[in-house]
């Protein structure tokens, strides 16, 4: 591919990054999550938060793959076995269906079910990286950060929900693994408003502790320059 450069304006400063060397990564903007019978609503949530963040995910996702940029899609997603879920992790809390349990979109965040599946408006094409992640982070027990390497990613852009959980957590460990990342602050979402206002808040404080964050709007209008 060749040289794009991309410089937007974002917190705390300015975000650059080239094309060539950066990746689109959507954490679990899968059905679980964002539709009614899901994960996400067994924890006793308000969905329909989150599905408020698709028309501007999807904007960005056909800006990048217009530019050509290498997109990254994850989803929250247990073996049909369980093995990788730890008891802690499925027995915690109170919710009406645990993980592996049947709901009304299939099995409860086990891969190859209805509502284990990256929602139609976002799905991925051929070609595009999707990985399948049993914790929170994107890096836990996953072959992303070598995949990424293999194709030179220095700079990750993150969509996503939710915002303080697997976003943030995925945007620590690229961070701790050497990676620039930039947080899209309107294609990311929680279900607990003031949660959201507060990760954005922590990855640009002190300097981008953990990266940068923007509006869409500023990547967009870098993708697609107008006439000069
Ligand atoms: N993807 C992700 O964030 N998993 C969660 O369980 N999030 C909640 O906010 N519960």
């Amino acid at each position: 591919m060749t040289q794009t450069a991309i410089t937007l304006a974002a917190q705390p400063f300015d975000f650059s990054c080239d094309l060539a060397s950066t990746a689109l990564v959507i954490i679990d903007m899968q059905r679980d999550f964002i539709e009614p019978g899901g994960f996400g609503e067994t924890l006793g949530n308000d969905v329909s938060l989150l599905s408020a963040i698709v028309p501007a995910c999807q904007a960005v996702l056909s800006a990048w793959r217009a530019a050509g940029g290498l997109v990254v899609h994850t989803r929250e997603s247990h073996r049909v076995d369980l093995s990788d879920c730890p008891p802690a992790k499925r027995n915690r809390g109170n919710p009406r269906l645990r993980i592996g349990d049947t709901g009304p979109m299939g099995r409860i965040l086990v891969a190859g079910e209805p509502g284990n599946q990256i929602i139609p408006a976002l799905s991925p094409m051929p070609g595009e990286i999707v990985i399948d992640k049993p914790g929170k982070g994107a890096f836990y027990a996953t072959p992303l950060h070598v995949t990424l390497r293999k194709k030179g990613v220095t700079h990750l852009i993150f969509m996503g929900v939710t915002t303080e959980v697997c976003v943030q957590t995925s945007m620590r460990e690229a961070n701790d693994r050497g990676y620039d990342c930039l947080l899209l602050t309107d294609c990311t979402e929680s279900y607990f408003p003031q949660f959201k206002a507060a990760t954005v808040d922590m990855i640009h404080a002190q300097g981008g502790i953990v990266g940068w964050t923007s509006p869409s709007q500023g990547l967009l209008s870098a993708l697609t320059p107008g006439p000069a």
